[in-house]
C-alpha cells in the first residue's frame, strides 16, 4: 500500500505502554501495537460467540441468520450473579467478558497511539466515557441490583425493546431528571457543531471568486449576533466538555434507575418537587 509521504515522518518505533517493541509496526494504514491485537483477538471470539448464539437460536429465540433478529439475552432473574450454563445466559456473559476486552483494549490503543505521537489523552479519555455508558448498563448496575438479568440483550431489535421496556418499567423515563440532564448534553452537542461546522465552511469555503476568511470573521460574527466569541480552541474545549457530559450523565441515568429510585419517575416529581422547602 502507497504510504502517505507525510506518514513516514510519524512512523517511528517506541513509546508504547507495554511490550516494548513487540507489535510495535504497521500492516497497511494501521498500527498494531500490544492492545491492538487484543482487540482483534477480543473481536473475533466476541463475534464467533454471536454467531453462534444466532446458530443455536439460544434464549427462546428462534435461530436466525436475519441479523436484525439475532437475540442473546442475559441469564434469568435467579441465577442472581452467578455464572449461568451456556444456554441460559452463559453465552450473554462471556460475549460480554469479549466485549469489555475490545473496547477496553481499544481504549488503550488510543492512549498508546497517543502517547507514541506525544499527543494528549483527549481522545481516548473521550472514547472512555462511551465504554463507562456501556459498563454501567452491563456491569455496575446489574452488580448493584443483584443480577445479570437487568443488564441489555444483545440484538440490534431486542436492545431496542429492552430500552422501551426498561423506560416503561418506571412509568415516563422523560421524567427521569438525569435522563433530562443527558438528552440536553446531546441536543447541544449537535447544536454546537452545527454552529462550528457552518462557521468553519463559511469561512474557509467561500463561493467562486470569493476570498477566505480567517478567525477575525469567526470572531466578529459572534460578536455582532450575540455579542461574545468562545474562540477556535474555546469551541473545541466546549464541544469536548458537553460530549462527554451526555456519555457521563446517560450513565447516571440509568444508573439512578432501579437502584435510588425504584419507582415510577412520576412519582419523584411528587414526592420531591412538591416536597421542596420554598413550597412549603
Ligand atoms: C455511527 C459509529 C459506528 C457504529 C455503528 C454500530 C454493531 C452491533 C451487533 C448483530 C453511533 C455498529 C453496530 C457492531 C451489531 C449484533 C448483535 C455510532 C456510530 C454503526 N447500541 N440504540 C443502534 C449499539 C444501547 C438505542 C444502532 C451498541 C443501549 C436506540 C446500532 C451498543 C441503549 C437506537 C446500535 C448499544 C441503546 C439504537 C446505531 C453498546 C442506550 C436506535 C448506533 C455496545 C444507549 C438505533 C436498530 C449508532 C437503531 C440504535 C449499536 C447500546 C439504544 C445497531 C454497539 C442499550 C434507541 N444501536 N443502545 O449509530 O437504529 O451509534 O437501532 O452498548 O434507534 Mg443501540
Ligand atoms: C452505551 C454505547 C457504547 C458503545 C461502545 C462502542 C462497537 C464497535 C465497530 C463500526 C451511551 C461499541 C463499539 C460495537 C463497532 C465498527 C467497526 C452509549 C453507549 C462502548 N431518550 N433511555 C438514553 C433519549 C426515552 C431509556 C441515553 C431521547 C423514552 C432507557 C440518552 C429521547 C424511554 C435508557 C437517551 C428518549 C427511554 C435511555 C442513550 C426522546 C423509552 C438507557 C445514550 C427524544 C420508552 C440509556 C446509559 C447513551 C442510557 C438512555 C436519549 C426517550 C428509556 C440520554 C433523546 C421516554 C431505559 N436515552 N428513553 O447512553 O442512559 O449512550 O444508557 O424521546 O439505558 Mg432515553
Ligand atoms: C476528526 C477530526 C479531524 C480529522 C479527522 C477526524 C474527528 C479536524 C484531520 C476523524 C473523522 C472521520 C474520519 C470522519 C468519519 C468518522 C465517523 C463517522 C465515526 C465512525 C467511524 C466508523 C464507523 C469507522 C469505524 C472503523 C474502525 C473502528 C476501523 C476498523 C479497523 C479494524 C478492525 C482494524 C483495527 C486495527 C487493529 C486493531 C490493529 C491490528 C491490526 C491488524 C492485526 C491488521 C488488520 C487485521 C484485520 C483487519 C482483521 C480484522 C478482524 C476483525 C475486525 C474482526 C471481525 C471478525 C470476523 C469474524 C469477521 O477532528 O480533524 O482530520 O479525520
Amino acid at each position: 500500500m502507497a504510504m502517505l509521504s507525510f506518514e513516514r515522518k510519524y512512523r517511528v518505533k517506541g513509546g508504547t505502554l507495554i511490550g516494548g517493541d513487540l507489535f510495535d509496526f504497521w500492516i497497511g494504514p494501521f498500527w498494531v501495537g500490544f492492545f491492538g491485537v487484543t482487540t482483534i483477538l477480543c473481536t473475533i471470539l466476541g463475534t464467533l460467540l454471536i454467531v453462534y448464539g444466532a446458530m443455536q437460536g439460544y434464549d427462546l429465540a428462534e435461530q436466525t441468520w436475519n441479523v436484525w433478529q439475532i437475540h442473546i439475552a442475559p441469564p434469568p432473574l435467579e441465577y442472581g450473579l452467578r455464572m449461568a450454563p451456556i444456554e441460559e445466559g452463559g453465552l450473554w456473559q462471556l460475549i460480554t467478558v469479549c466485549a469489555i476486552g475490545a473496547f477496553g483494549s481499544w481504549v488503550l490503543r488510543q492512549a498508546e497511539i497517543s502517547r507514541k505521537l506525544g499527543m494528549g489523552y483527549h481522545v481516548p479519555f473521550a472514547y472512555a466515557t462511551a465504554v463507562f455508558a456501556y459498563v454501567t448498563l452491563v456491569v455496575i448496575r446489574p452488580v448493584m441490583m443483584g443480577a445479570w438479568f437487568y443488564a441489555f440483550p444483545y440484538g440490534i431489535l431486542s436492545h431496542l425493546d429492552w430500552v422501551s421496556n426498561v423506560g416503561y418499567a418506571y412509568g415516563n423515563f422523560h421524567l427521569n431528571p438525569v435522563h433530562m440532564i443527558a438528552i440536553t448534553f446531546f441536543f447541544t452537542t449537535v447544536f454546537a457543531l452545527g454552529l462550528h461546522g457552518g462557521l468553519i465552511l463559511s469561512t474557509l469555503n467561500p463561493p467562486k471568486n470569493g476570498s477566505v476568511k480567517t478567525s477575525e470573521h469567526e470572531n466578529a460574527y459572534f460578536r455582532d449576533a450575540i455579542g461574545y466569541s468562545i474562540g477556535a480552541i474555546g469551541i473545541h474545549r466546549l464541544g469536548l466538555l458537553l460530549a462527554l457530559g451526555a456519555g457521563i450523565f446517560s450513565a447516571l441515568c440509568i444508573l439512578v434507575s432501579g437502584t435510588i429510585w425504584n419507582k415510577s419517575w412520576i412519582i419523584f416529581w411528587e414526592e420531591f418537587w412538591r416536597n421542596l422547602p420554598i413550597f412549603l
